[in-house]
C-alpha cells in the first residue's frame, strides 16, 4: 500500500468537464437547484461515483451519496462533501470544489489500496444556495432534522413550482429516507468566498465556526397611481418605503456589531412601469454575525425600520422570517484533525470563521464537523468571475484527504 495522493490531472479534468455543464459565456455557471443543468450535473456525478466503484444512493430530498466500505462496515461512516447547485450566473468553484475533492479523495484511497477502518461516503447536498427555493441548505437541513420533508417538498420557486414536483421532474426524488442514521464526522472543503486567506497569503483555512444568519421576506403594499398628475403628498409609494429600509439596513450594520453584515439582495417591484407609482414591493433582507444576539438584535431593528418607513409613506408592510441559522463553532476534534493534516502536508494555514453559510452548519448539529477553506482570488464569490488558483484547490484536497484518512482510521 502507498500513501494516498491527489491525482492532479484526473481531478482537474473532472473539474473542467463538470463546469462545462451550464457554463455561461462570461466564464461562470448557471446550474440552479433542480434545473435541467442541475440534472445533468447530478447525472455526471452519479456516473463518476459508479465508475469509482462507490455504492450509490439517492434520498427523498435528492441528496446524492457514494459509499466506500471500510473494514468495520457497521461503523458510523465519515461523510465528506458539499453541493453542486449554483447561483444564477454564479461561480465555478462554490460547492463543486468540495464535492469533486471528496470523490478524488476516495479515488486516491482506492489507488493506494488503502482500507480505512470506517466507511467513507461522499455526498452532494440538494439546494444549498437557496436562490430558487428558499431557504438555503434545504437538503442538508432535512437530513439533519432541521426541516421536515413535507415543508421542504412544498417550497415553491417564483413560478409557483414546488421543490417536490421539480425533484420528480428531473428524476431525483429518491427512495432512501432523508435522515441521518449515525455519522462519525463530516468534513467539507469549500472556497473561502472572502478576502482573508488571500490577504494573509496563506493557502489553507481551518474553519473554527460559521456565522449565524437570518433571511427576512418583506412585502410592502402601496397604491399604484399615475406618475404625472398624482401630487407628491398624495402618494403611497411602496418603493420609497423599500428604499428607506435598504439604507437603514446599511446604517444599522455600521452600529449593530463589529462583524454584522446586512444585504437587501432581491427586490421585486410591481407593476415595474416607468410611469406608475410602485404599488407593491417584495424584498429580502439577509443579516449575519458570529454572535447570535447581534443577529437577533439586527432582526428586531429591521422590523422597527420597516414599520417606521411604512408609517412615513402611508403604506402597509409585513415582515416574515424565512429562516434563522445559529452561529456555531465546529468540533474541536475535527478542527485539530484538519490542522494536523495541513501540518503533515506542509501547508501553512490560519484559523478563521465563515461568513457564508454551508451545509456544514446543519451537519454540525448532529455530528462532529469541520471545514477547510482555500483562497478566493480578490475574495470574490457568487459572481461568474469567482476564481481560485488550481494549486490551492489541490492543496485543499490534499489536506481533506489526510484529514479524512485520520478520521476514518481511528487516528483522530
Ligand atoms: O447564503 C449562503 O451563505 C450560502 O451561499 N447559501
Ligand atoms: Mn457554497
Ligand atoms: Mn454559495
Amino acid at each position: 500500500m502507498t500513501d494516498p495522493a491527489i491525482d492532479d490531472r484526473r481531478f482537474r479534468e473532472r473539474f473542467e468537464e463538470f463546469n462545462r455543464i451550464g457554463a455561461t459565456d462570461a466564464g461562470g455557471v448557471n446550474r440552479p437547484s433542480l434545473s435541467d443543468a442541475n440534472r445533468e450535473a447530478r447525472d455526471t456525478l452519479l456516473e463518476w461515483f459508479r465508475e469509482a466503484g462507490l455504492e450509490v444512493r439517492i434520498d427523498e430530498m435528492g441528496n446524492l451519496f457514494g459509499r466506500r466500505e471500510g473494514r468495520e462496515s457497521g461503523a458510523d461512516p465519515v461523510l465528506v462533501g458539499s453541493h453542486v447547485d449554483s447561483q444564477y450566473n454564479g461561480g465555478r468553484y462554490d460547492g463543486v470544489v468540495g464535492v469533486l475533492a471528496a470523490l478524488e479523495v476516495l479515488e486516491a484511497f482506492a489507488d493506494a489500496g488503502l482500507e480505512t477502518d470506517r466507511p467513507v461516503e461522499v455526498v452532494s447536498w440538494s439546494n444549498e444556495e437557496g436562490v430558487r427555493f428558499q431557504p438555503d441548505m434545504l437538503g442538508s437541513g432535512v437530513y439533519a432534522g432541521r426541516f421536515d420533508l413535507e415543508y421542504a417538498h412544498g417550497r415553491t420557486d417564483d413560478e409557483g413550482r414546488t421543490f417536490g414536483e421539480e425533484l420528480e421532474r428531473i428524476g431525483y426524488r429518491g427512495e432512501t429516507p432523508c435522515e441521518a442514521d449515525g455519522l462519525h464526522s463530516y468534513f467539507e472543503l469549500h472556497v473561502e468566498q472572502g478576502p482573508i486567506l488571500e490577504d494573509r497569503g496563506v493557502p489553507i483555512g481551518v474553519v473554527e465556526g460559521v456565522f449565524g444568519f437570518s433571511w427576512l421576506d418583506v412585502t410592502v403594499e402601496g397604491q399604484a397611481d399615475h406618475a404625472g398628475p398624482t401630487p407628491m403628498d398624495d402618494r403611497a409609494d411602496a418603493f420609497v418605503a423599500t428604499a428607506d429600509v435598504a439604507t437603514a439596513v446599511r446604517r444599522l450594520t455600521a452600529t449593530g456589531g463589529d462583524d454584522l453584515v446586512g444585504t437587501v439582495g432581491s427586490v421585486d417591484v410591481q407593476p415595474n412601469a416607468i410611469n406608475v407609482i410602485p404599488e407593491r414591493v417584495e424584498f429580502t433582507v439577509d443579516v449575519r454575525s458570529y454572535d447570535n444576539a447581534t443577529v437577533a438584535d439586527a432582526v428586531e431593528r429591521v422590523r422597527r425600520e420597516v414599520s417606521a418607513a411604512a408609517d412615513r409613506e402611508g403604506v402597509r408592510a409585513e415582515v416574515t422570517e424565512i429562516m434563522r441559522v445559529e452561529a456555531d463553532a465546529f468540533d474541536d476534534g475535527c478542527i485539530e484533525t484538519i490542522a494536523a493534516a495541513a501540518e503533515e502536508a506542509g501547508h501553512e494555514y490560519v484559523r478563521l470563521k465563515s461568513g457564508a453559510g454551508h451545509d456544514a452548519n446543519y451537519l454540525n448539529e448532529i455530528a462532529p464537523t469541520g471545514m477547510i477553506f482555500v483562497p478566493s482570488v480578490d475574495g470574490v464569490s457568487h459572481r461568474e468571475s469567482e476564481y481560485t488558483e488550481w494549486e490551492d484547490v489541490v492543496a485543499g484536497a490534499d489536506v481533506l484527504c489526510r484529514a479524512v484518512r485520520r478520521a476514518a482510521s481511528h487516528q483522530s
